[in-house]
């Protein structure tokens, strides 16, 4: 009887930290995703691949697309090699919060100049049934501050979070894909704001090295609203400016389920009643 009661009580507070605890935190590292320099907690998916694993009771989609070398810097549709990769982008979703990660060679601070291009914002693209749609309905600004010589796109900002159309992007202008890019100047954010931290990140992620930035994204569930009764995808996407590497992470919206404690509430009772009777 003892014991059972304390499997019990180690049962709901198991779950009770599983489910109320924040379980990413927004500062640029990625050991709150289950990775340390490889691309998925159980290896490195070859340094190509998308997928889900389970980390620390979230259910993480990913996509890997690692430019190691060679192919004249190709990284699809067009060139740069690292400084030009985008590698690896992480999305989840707890109770309360979407958290997005995002692994990249492009440094944070290019300036568009001299054939140079900055980054470009979070896409986010709600859809329903099998093939995404290609419109795209909310956008998460990247800084983008250059003031001086100050690394200024490296810290922990607050950002915008902006309902958008496709009018409101600027679009892949070299490489013919329907990829959009960032968003344009002069839009509304919504009320709500996104946090966001970039950093440098390991010198060596996958089976490359190199520099490489974290990018890592939190916003409040709330923000989306009916978008997600309506939908049942997502797909996140970030490339630069010049869309020489863009990558696209796809994930399930999540279902409202009833909270963990009223489900306990329902079935531990019975539980425990089934397994006292049974010994006696
Ligand atoms: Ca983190
Ligand atoms: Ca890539
Ligand atoms: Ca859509």
């Amino acid at each position: 009887m003892k014991k059972l009661l304390t499997l019990s009580l180690a049962l709901i507070s198991g779950l009770g930290l599983n489910s109320a605890a924040n379980a990413i935190t927004v500062d640029g590292g990625l050991s709150d995703w289950g990775l340390t320099n490889q691309w998925t907690p159980s290896g490195n998916v070859n340094g190509q691949g998308a997928g889900t694993y389970q980390y620390n009771g979230l259910n993480i989609y990913y996509t890997v697309e690692d430019y190691i070398s060679g192919n004249g810097g190709r990284v699809d549709p067009g060139y740069g090699g690292q400084a030009y990769d985008a590698e690896a982008l992480y999305v989840t979703w707890d109770s309360t919060n979407l958290y997005i990660a995002l692994v990249t060679g492009h440094d944070p601070n290019t300036k568009q100049a001299g054939g140079d291009y900055a980054a470009g914002d979070f896409a986010l693209n709600f859809w329903n049934g099998t093939s995404p749609d290609s419109n795209y309905e909310v956008g998460i600004r990247t800084p983008h501050q250059f003031s001086g010589g100050n690394p200024a796109n490296i810290g922990l900002f607050t950002t915008g979070v902006y309902q958008t159309t496709n009018g409101d992007w600027l679009k892949d202008p070299f490489w013919h894909t329907q990829a959009v890019t960032s968003l344009k100047g002069g839009l509304t954010p919504m009320s709500e704001k996104a946090t966001m931290s970039i950093q440098q990140g390991p010198e060596k992620m996958g089976a490359g090295s190199g520099q490489h930035w974290i990018y890592e994204v939190s916003v409040a569930k709330s923000v989306f609203g009916a978008l997600l009764k309506n939908n049942d995808e997502l797909n996140v996407s970030w490339t630069m400016n010049c869309a020489n590497d863009v990558i696209t992470v796809e994930d399930d919206v999540p279902v409202d389920e009833p909270p963990v404690w009223a489900l306990l509430g329902l079935t531990l009772p019975a539980m425990f009643w089934r397994r006292r009777r049974s010994v006696r």
